[in-house]
């Protein structure tokens, strides 16, 4: 077993495209030839880990409106620092909204606007991104559109690394203290999150706590009839790693945050920790009765892909029935034996516990993982229980239907490793982010094709939009790219196409790659709706 690990570990080390030339000297194509099967590098804890499958899951709390009158429901979020207890006995300072990791659930209804006002008293700017939600720009949390924290008032200390090379954004909107968010949710229930956006520094300050979930729902979802309340489990996944002082630990050239960004190698193809939270808690186990439940899972993690898989104690695997994805409920049910998730994707999943007998556990196991990152979660099969939920063989009949000859316009992008500023970088079409270029201009309600080509593990999100997946490698998509997606996991070598209409709201978006270490070395582009 421990030799195993080493050696997990050794691949671990070299895991991205970039790793592998610098340590090896090959080039992209060779590295290639080697298919790393993951992209990023290890941090190992420095503190005695719990057993697995003995913290209970929790819940994160349901945000309550302070108005809902006029027909918005209103609320108020303030970002601050915070400590938790996510390994027992051990407090571990984080950055959180509402004091809180995850951040409280906000619950929307489809088409009922909600405004949040974020209050930030955290010693650095930051910006807020409702991922997945169809929101007009001013509330979309461009990344220089920065809220200052009091007493730092000045904006383009703050840009970072991005100021000092002269990527000054003439076309922020900057504001102090506090922004209201308005976000009109005319779209298809789903489960969304937020997460911080800010330029240079998205990646760090996600990993320190600033996610929580958005769930937004309809009449229509309702009354289908599939598992509910208690039935119904939000699960944000995240890796992470702890120092000796409880401290969750992450590779950051300026630990402050504020002036440079960037990683330490070898950690520039992505971050991973050797600690699973769900909802975080470590490795959690939730009781559970012999009925269906609806599983709402969502990869949090910066770099970390997942391929989930649920197994009985005595090795029996049960079926994931896969119902929704990022943009809402499929056409119909698709049935996974193993499921993978790349960051940013959410994935809706009924799994029926009617066949487990009580007193006996089904873990959730990552089939990418090793040792201790093998486990997620557990279910321990409580209670006799009834059960009236259904599954229903129509989910949803509203799906778009673009077709390729649809397409106005044909474009493709390469999410390459190369140089940004004579330091390592993330590409996409060979250049690094840059806030005053605009990388795509598209048409307000023009149907697209984009076709995506990687070298190691990207999964690339759109703002704005959702899309649907029509192939990978001249292949047809893959049973889990059912449905409107909002982000693609691309595999190492890989060309993934997509069609999309830009529709509802013009102005300044993002297309990006969801590595977050990506995301914040260059590989992001800017999408402009006209
Ligand atoms: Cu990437």
């Amino acid at each position: 077993m421990r030799e195993r690990g080493m050696t997990r570990r050794r691949m671990l080390g070299i895991g991205g495209a970039f790793g592998l030339m610098a340590a090896t000297g090959l080039s992209t194509s060779a590295a290639l030839a080697r298919r790393p099967s993951i992209t990023g590098a290890e941090l190992r804890s420095a503190v005695p880990l719990p057993p697995p499958f003995q913290v209970p899951l929790p819940i994160p709390a349901v945000l309550k409106p302070i108005s809902t009158s006029g027909g918005t429901d209103r609320y108020e979020i303030t970002q601050r620092e915070a400590s938790a207890e996510i390994l027992p006995g051990v407090r571990t300072p984080l950055w959180t909204y509402e004091g809180t990791f995850p951040g409280p659930t906000i619950e929307s209804r489809r088409g009922r606007p909600v405004t949040v006002s974020h209050r930030n008293e955290l010693p650095v700017p930051t910006v807020v991104h409702l991922h997945g939600g169809h929101t007009p720009a001013a509330s979309d949390g461009y990344p220089t559109d920065l809220v200052l924290p009091e007493g730092r008032h000045d904006a383009t200390m703050h840009m970072g690394h991005g100021s000092e090379h002269g990527m000054h954004d003439p076309r922020a909107v900057v504001t102090k203290l506090t922004r209201d968010y308005t976000f009109p949710l005319d779209q298809r229930p789903t489960l969304l999150w937020y997460h911080d956006h800010r330029m240079d520094f998205t990646a760090p300050a996600i990993w320190r706590g600033l996610a929580g979930l958005h769930i937004v729902r309809d009449d229509a979802e309702d009354d289908l009839g599939l598992p509910a309340g208690p039935r119904e489990l939000p699960l944000m996944i995240a890796d992470r790693a702890f120092t000796a002082d409880g401290s969750l630990d992450y590779p950051a050239l300026d630990p402050t945050l504020r002036e440079r960004p960037g990683v330490h190698e070898p950690y520039l193809a992505g971050v991973l920790g050797d600690v699973i939270l769900v909802n975080g808690a470590p490795w959690p186990v939730h009781e559970v009765d012999t009925a269906r439940y609806r599983l709402r899972i969502l990869n949090a993690s910066n770099a970390r892909h997942y391929e989930l898989e649920a197994v009985t104690d005595d090795g029996r695997r049960l079926d994931l029935v896969q119902i929704g994805t990022d943009q809402g409920l499929l056409a119909t049910p698709v049935t996974h034996r193993l499921l993978p998730i790349a960051p940013a994707e959410r994935y809706d999943v009924i799994i029926d516990f009617s066949g487990v007998p009580v007193g006996s556990r089904v873990r959730l196991i990552n089939r990418l993982g090793a040792g201790r990152t093998r486990d997620v979660m557990a279910f321990r099969v409580a209670r006799h229980a009834t059960d009236d939920s259904r599954i229903p063989r129509t989910l949803s009949t509203d799906l778009p239907t673009w077709r390729r000859s649809d397409a106005v316009e044909v474009r493709e992008f390469s999410f390459r490793a190369g140089q940004m500023r004579g330091d390592h970088g993330w590409l996409i079409g060979g250049l690094p982010f840059d806030p005053a270029r605009t990388d795509v201009t598209a048409r307000l309600g023009d149907i697209e094709v984009w076709r995506l080509i990687a070298d190691v593990h990207h999964p690339i999100h759109l703002h704005l939009v959702g899309f649907r997946v029509l192939s990978r490698s001249g292949r047809p998509p893959l049973p889990h790219d059912a449905g409107l997606k909002d982000t693609v996991s691309l595999r190492p070598g890989e060309a993934v196409e997509i069609i999309t209409r830009f529709d509802g709201y013009r102005g300044r978006y993002l297309f990006h790659c969801h590595n977050a270490e990506h995301e914040d070395m260059g590989m992001m582009a800017n999408l402009e709706i006209i």
